[in-house]
């Protein structure tokens, strides 16, 4: 088994019950994501996914076509600095 990468998006479009229905929807389409937790009140979705199965890239591509553009959240590492911009 591979080692799993944990994500964190930010979907801003993300606003009601029936908006994360649909998000789980292509999250149930998508091959190599091993738990989600999609959280409404933060507007985030946080994925722990395999990465040689999933290119988060191509999740955000299907969301985006979905009609949920999602931006990544830097996930603070103990030990190295965070790039600010
Ligand atoms: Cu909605």
């Amino acid at each position: 088994m591979s080692d799993t990468q944990t994500t964190i998006l930010n979907i801003p479009g993300m606003h009601c019950e029936d908006c994360v229905r649909k998000i789980t929807k292509v999250v149930n389409a998508t091959h190599g994501i091993q738990t989600v937790q999609i959280d409404l009140g933060t507007k985030t979705v946080q994925l722990v996914y395999d990465p040689e199965e999933l290119l988060i890239a191509e999740f955000e591509a299907k969301l985006a076509e979905n009609g949920y553009p999602a931006t990544k959240q830097p996930l603070p590492r103990p030990g190295r600095a965070l790039p600010l911009h």
